[in-house]
């Protein structure tokens, strides 16, 4: 039975809390609880906990409202929240208390929680960092909301047919979702299209169409219930949900079209990571929620302080990438055009407000729209976006750029289609613009931004990532917290660099051995998965060396798969060595359209397929690549790994997260000096992680100067093997060729230096084998891993967020 770290409230009586489920699931579920299905207890169970969580909501905007605290919005257009109910509970200190609630009626917990469906509002790392970053916001009882789309299919649900990837949508609102609420009377009109004319008093701005954005408010708990904050997620209505004449004459279809239209803005969440999607519908789906999203900043603030030129002192707003950055058009649009500010004391007035973080220097990432499409969509906009770039080339004018320096610092993109530059239009509007990490950070500073922080040196700031200690520690390993509850106390559930106290107890062989149990028992209930969903059997005692994470070309998870071909073949040709036992583990999903993506899913799984069945392996080495990698997934797969591969080529992860959880939870890094790697290891300890390959610089250098990969593919024996094995069909005889034309991109060009970083990391996998056969060796390093990463709490990061950008308290 899993217990509450610390009682965090005052329990409501249990039988009382146990009434009060009863009573929800008869009144507002509708069940006599002898008829009651297990999803009729799931409702039941989560409005019974939601109303608990009501009256702390209600106290923390009470509060805030008389205080008049700043506020933080984090505008993202992707939230990626997983699922809620034992982060409530666990937040809430209710967890024993609703388990025995539960255990009356003969239910389980555990049981339950495995039908709430996974939240999936985001793709990758950018979604689940807004995710964490809103429960430390809570925790640090900051007041915040976070804006975001409430789309109606989420990321799509991963299937593997015959090794392929094949996309389905996922319906997580399918059954209802009992903790959200909308807000009627929190609508807006947003338009697009239209005229602009000038008036006397001003311009006006008439748009083509309008859609309504209504409010959907889901209660986000901090750690020990302190705060609640709200996570604000836009629907959209037709302002005329049908033409009833249309309809009346026959046009069935045409009379819902606004309907459709509206419909379409929430439905999907783009599933392309970190790249543009390029699509009108993209566009406008960023706008809407942005619009809606400053529209009720600026609302809220004049209702409650009745001027809107105070509106930095209490509201602070924070662009996640460059998706919401037309909330700075936007924003100056309503201080100008319905404030009736001036252009410069406007201007000065959303600089203040908001703030940036770029997430990536991937040039496909950063994105730029066509002007016919901008000035088609948003007219307004794009005249404000013209008044904004005079000012801020006048000013790089002044400061003495050069022609090339103040056409890299233009919004518009004029080589070429003219484009607007959503980056540049951020970098200016915002009075700080960050990184996410150090190495990220400096990079940003010398590449893509090199111009604009000449012009505006010190705009630029880091912060590094982190992770809730709270979802990643204590919910996904109960285990582990318990372990270490007993070695040093419970300071650290508040506070996550308290940790570090385990460094004094590192070499403790007793600690260390009960460290191990637990994760071989997370090792036996992951196997226990894997086997009765994919029918693989693994052996809990072999190294679990995992990656998940998006599938992209720079995370290399081929360069993953040609070592793990290597090593299979070493392991057929020296069955005599005293090899250790892996099970190389994979998962995660490509965008539908990345080609190169979805083939490394293909050949994970034909590798798999050959390897598992390979009775000459004798078992030493397993591959299973895991369908439908999730949030969900993941708090069942990283409390299992004894490896976490973090090997991206240098200068191209701005940051990672699953690289934080994997060390928190004791798995040792094999990694690049990349992103936030290079922090883990500072704080880790040279000796507690396995770093290989190529630095930034030498990659840049590399690529620069005439690089050949042949040579150096021709000078690896093991490498050339692995390659022309997999080129030439070995793991896919049913098509011979399948995978020539990526091999062939790593003879051409190897620009993600695939080749160039092998031999170091078939090196550096073979230095963890050597570790894991010292057994007290790697025990020790997993502690001091464990110990030394509390710094990779999303608290601190928010912290420093809070006192350098936000400047609230
Ligand atoms: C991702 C980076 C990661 C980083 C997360 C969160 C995008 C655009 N960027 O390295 O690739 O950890 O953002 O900052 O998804």
């Amino acid at each position: 039975m899993a217990t509450d770290p610390v009682p965090v409230l005052k329990p409501a009586n249990p039988s009382e809390f146990d009434r009060h489920i009863v009573e929800v699931l008869r009144h507002r579920v509708g069940k006599d609880e002898r008829a009651a299905k297990q999803h009729d207890w799931y409702t039941a169970s989560i409005l019974a906990l939601r109303d608990q969580i009501i009256d702390r909501w209600i106290a923390s905007t009470r509060q805030t409202y008389d205080q008049g605290d700043k506020r933080v919005y984090y505008l993202s257009m992707e939230f990626l929240i997983g699922r809620l109910l034992r982060d409530a509970l666990s937040n809430m200190g209710m967890t024993a208390e609703m388990e025995k609630a539960l255990a009356a009626h003969g239910l389980e917990l555990s049981a339950l929680e495995e039908l709430e469906p996974d939240a999936a509002l985001g793709n990758g790392g950018l979604g689940r960092l807004a995710a964490c970053f809103m429960e430390s916001l809570a925790t640090l009882d900051i007041p915040a909301y976070g804006y975001g789309i409430r789309y109606v299919n989420g990321m799509f649900r991963q299937r593997i047919d015959d090794g392929w990837q094949v996309e389905l949508p996922e319906t997580w609102l399918a059954h209802g979702n009992p903790w959200e609420f909308e807000r009627v009377e929190s609508s807006y009109r947003i338009g697009f299209g239209g005229e602009v004319s000038a008036q006397d008093d001003g311009v006006i701005w008439d748009p083509a169409e309008q859609v309504e954005a209504t409010a959907v408010d889901t209660p986000v708990v901090g750690w020990r219930g302190k705060r609640v904050n709200t996570l604000r997620l836009w629907t959209a209505s037709p302002l005329d949900p049908i033409r009833l004449d249309a309809f009346n004459a026959g046009d069935h279809i045409g009379a819902l079209e606004e309907q459709v239209r509206a419909d379409s803005l929430v439905r999907v969440l783009y599933p392309a990571d970190s790249s543009p999607a390029g699509q009108e519908l993209r566009l406008r789906q960023e706008y809407f929620f942005t619009a809606a999203s400053i529209q009720d900043i600026v609302r809220r603030h004049v209702q409650y302080e009745g001027d809107i030129r105070t509106l930095a002192e209490k509201a602070a707003i924070q662009l996640n990438d460059t998706h919401p950055s037309v909330a700075v058009a936007e924003l100056m649009r309503i201080l100008v055009d319905v404030e009736g500010l001036e252009f410069n004391e406007a201007w000065e007035i959303c600089k203040q407000t908001v703030s940036y973080t770029n997430h990536t220097l991937l040039p496909e990432a950063l994105e730029t729209w066509p002007l016919p499409l901008f000035e088609r969509l948003l007219p307004r906009h794009m005249q404000i976006i013209y008044a904004i770039n005079s000012r801020i080339l006048r000013e790089a004018h002044k400061a003495g750029c050069n022609h090339e320096q103040i056409a890299a610092i233009s919004l518009i993109d004029e080589g070429g289609e003219r484009r607007v530059r959503m980056a540049n239009l951020a970098f200016v509007g915002a009075h700080s613009v960050n990184g996410v990490a150090a190495l990220h950070t400096e990079l940003m500073k010398e590449t893509v931004f090199a111009d604009l922080h000449a012009l505006y040196p010190g705009r630029i700031n880091n912060k590094t990532n982190g992770v809730t200690p709270r979802r990643w520690l204590q919910q996904c390993n109960p285990g582990l917290t318990k372990v270490i509850r007993d070695a040093i106390g419970d300071g650290f559930l508040d506070d996550a660099e308290k940790l570090s106290d385990l460094n004094a107890l590192a070499d403790d062989v007793a600690l260390g051995e009960r460290i191990h149990e637990v994760k071989r028992s997370n090792k036996v209930v992951l196997a226990d998965y894997i086997k009765r969903t994919m029918g693989v059997r693994l052996d809990p005692d072999a190294l679990f060396d995992v990656q998940i994470k998006r599938i992209h070309e720079y995370k290399r998870q081929l360069l993953n798969l040609i070592e793990t071909v290597a090593l299979y073949d070493q392991i057929r040709s020296h069955p005599e060595r005293d090899w250790v036992p892996r099970v190389k583990i994979f998962g995660g999903k490509a965008a539908p359209s990345y080609h190169n993506a979805k083939l490394v899913i293909k050949l994970a799984n034909d590798i798999a397929r050959r390897v598992n069945s390979d009775p000459s392996v004798g078992g030493l080495l397993k591959v299973v690549f895991v369908p439908n990698y999730n949030v969900s997934l993941a708090e069942k797969i990283i409390p299992a790994a004894d490896l976490s591969e973090q090997i991206s080529t240098a200068g191209m992860e701005a940051s990672g997260t699953g690289n934080m959880k994997f060390a928190l939870n004791g798995a040792l890094t094999i990694g690049t000096l990349d992103g936030a790697n290079v922090e883990i290891k500072d704080k880790v300890g040279d000796e507690n992680i396995v770093i290989f390959g190529l630095t930034a610089d030498e990659v840049a250098h590399k690529r620069a100067s005439g690089y050949d990969p042949r040579e150096t593919i021709e000078g690896s024996r093991e490498l050339s093997q692995a390659l022309s094995a997999i080129a030439s069909g070995v793991f896919s005889p049913d098509d011979p060729h399948r995978y020539a034309g990526l091999v062939g991109g790593i003879y051409e060009s190897d620009w993600f230096m695939c080749a160039a970083d092998f031999d170091g990391y078939a090196a550096a996998q073979r230095s963890v084998d050597a570790r894991w056969e010292d057994t007290a060796g790697w025990r020790a390093a997993a502690i001091r891993n464990i110990a030394n990463v509390g710094w990779f709490s999303s608290d601190r990061t928010i912290s420093e967020y809070a006192r350098d950008i936000w400047k609230v308290r």
